[in-house]
């Protein structure tokens, strides 16, 4: 049953971040304030590790965000491959409300970062090094499922008006090569949202996310008629018949989380192992296992 406000985000630390979002939410913030309040703890929290600070590194040891927001006008803030910034998501809102752009990357977001006030800092903890050094033993990439391309953090919220606000933090996927960059600050890959339709967001190994531009094709498919629940199924079917005979098929894991305008939500997701995080009045803030193609 639709209800609003509603607060979907993926994977078990969703709740705590729904929460701070339901509070800013319920205190009259904006949807682009209350996803950034949400998104930051998630960012802050040292255990979640694919976001922010003690997020796992690259092959390099070094960390490397990516993050982005867009807003009922279509309007978006993106920052990619950003070094020392333990906020990404507070970045990415800067760079929609601040500058003429969507998107900065590398050095240009991180001196833009500074130039608003952003401290840089060191994101990677003890474990996470001690991670990047036991992985440097085999240097093998080969992500493990559910695992080392796990948790981060995508949220769409709808808030009382019907309207749809949307954001998505990460570390992006463990032992990367140094400069890549995945589907979460890429807008229509790792997050879309239409106003008029729904929103969706994605997690998961970000290059299948982006060959198949996922979120906005769900978002597409709600237009066209079909349930959150159909329409991130209908994607994650798409991205498996493309990757069927592809290298990255044995580690392949991808998840979807959207809503639509009447506040119905849903997920989908290739493997067993996904979960979301949803917050509503009615049922308050509980975790979610949507359906799955195969184990
Ligand atoms: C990426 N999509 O960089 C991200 C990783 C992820 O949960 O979603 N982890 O490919």
């Amino acid at each position: 049953t639709a209800k609003k406000p509603l607060i979907i985000s993926t994977w078990n630390h969703g709740l705590a971040a729904n929460q701070a979002t339901w509070e800013a939410l319920n205190a009259g913030k904006s949807g682009l304030t209350a996803i950034e309040k949400g998104l930051n703890i998630s960012e802050a929290d040292p255990k979640v590790r694919s976001v922010g600070y003690g997020g796992l590194p690259d092959r390099e040891g070094k960390i490397t965000l990516d993050a982005c927001i867009m807003d009922q006008n279509s309007d978006c803030g993106s920052v990619s491959f950003l070094q020392g910034i333990k906020h990404p998501i507070s970045v990415a809102k800067k760079v929609l409300e601040e500058t003429p752009h969507v998107m900065l990357s590398g050095q240009g977001a991180l001196n833009f970062a500074l130039s608003q006030g952003f401290k840089e800092e060191n994101l990677l903890t003890p474990e996470s090094e001690q991670a990047w050094k036991n992985w440097l033993e085999k240097s093998k990439y080969q992500p493990v499922i559910n695992i080392e391309n796990h948790d981060t953090i995508s949220m769409l919220v709808i808030d009382k008006d019907g309207n749809l606000t949307g954001g998505c933090t990460t570390s992006g996927a463990a032992w990367k090569m140094h400069g890549r960059v995945g589907d979460s600050p890429i807008i229509g890959a790792g997050l879309f949202l239409d106003n008029e339709v729904g929103a969706a967001a994605a997690t998961g190994l970000g290059e299948a996310v982006i060959r198949t531009a996922g979120s906005a094709m769900v978002v597409e498919l709600m237009r066209q008629g079909l349930s959150p629940n159909e329409a991130c199924k209908t994607i994650v079917e798409r991205i498996y018949n493309k990757h069927k005979n592809h290298k990255d098929m044995p580690y392949l894991q991808v998840g979807f989380i959207a809503v639509n305008k009447q506040g119905e939500y849903g997920g989908y997701s290739l493997r067993a192992g996904f979960n979301f995080a949803v917050c509503d009045a009615d049922n308050g803030n509980r975790m979610e296992k949507p359906d799955f193609k195969m184990t």
